[in-house]
């Protein structure tokens, strides 16, 4: 009986653990700049496929030494960016990162990061949770993946 109270136990703290993993990292790709940017554009989507709100933490990578979530507005004719300050991801919804809206700002390569090259992203939520994903450095107009997403 002993053995069969602890398969149970680590069943039960499997579903917890789980429960707190229902982000998704989506079509994430990092749109190529000259060779030696300071800052490149990331876009996708996060999707929150779970029954409780998540709030993104922090976003990192051992390639660059900062990473931010912006938003860009049109704000007297031109695009303004700044940070986004509430990062919560409501139950079963997404936030989609795409020209002129959302979208990851990452400082500062480490290296000389080029189309093709892949570098990690780790997202972290308060809720002690992380996803961590390879994200591929594409050229300025190349869709994003072959699944079909429309583009306008
Ligand atoms: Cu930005």
């Amino acid at each position: 009986m002993k053995n069969l109270s602890l398969v149970v136990f680590l069943l039960a703290s499997f579903s917890v653990f789980s429960a707190e993993n229902d982000v998704q990292l989506e079509n994430m790709w990092i749109r190529s700049g000259p060779p030696n940017a300071k800052v490149l554009a990331g876009y996708g989507e996060i999707r929150n496929s779970g029954s409780v709100a998540v709030t993104i933490a922090s976003i990192s990578s051992s390639d660059f030494e900062k990473i931010e979530l912006h938003e860009s507005m049109i704000h007297n004719g031109m695009v303004m960016m700044h940070e986004v300050e509430d990062k919560t991801i409501k139950a079963g919804s997404s936030i989609t990162l795409e020209s002129n809206s959302y979208h990851l700002m990452l400082k500062k390569p480490g290296k000389k990061l080029k189309a093709g090259d892949k570098v990690n992203l780790v997202f972290k939520f308060t809720n002690g949770s992380f996803v961590e994903t390879r994200v591929e450095i594409k050229m300025q107009d190349q869709p994003a993946t072959g699944h079909g997403h429309n583009h306008h």
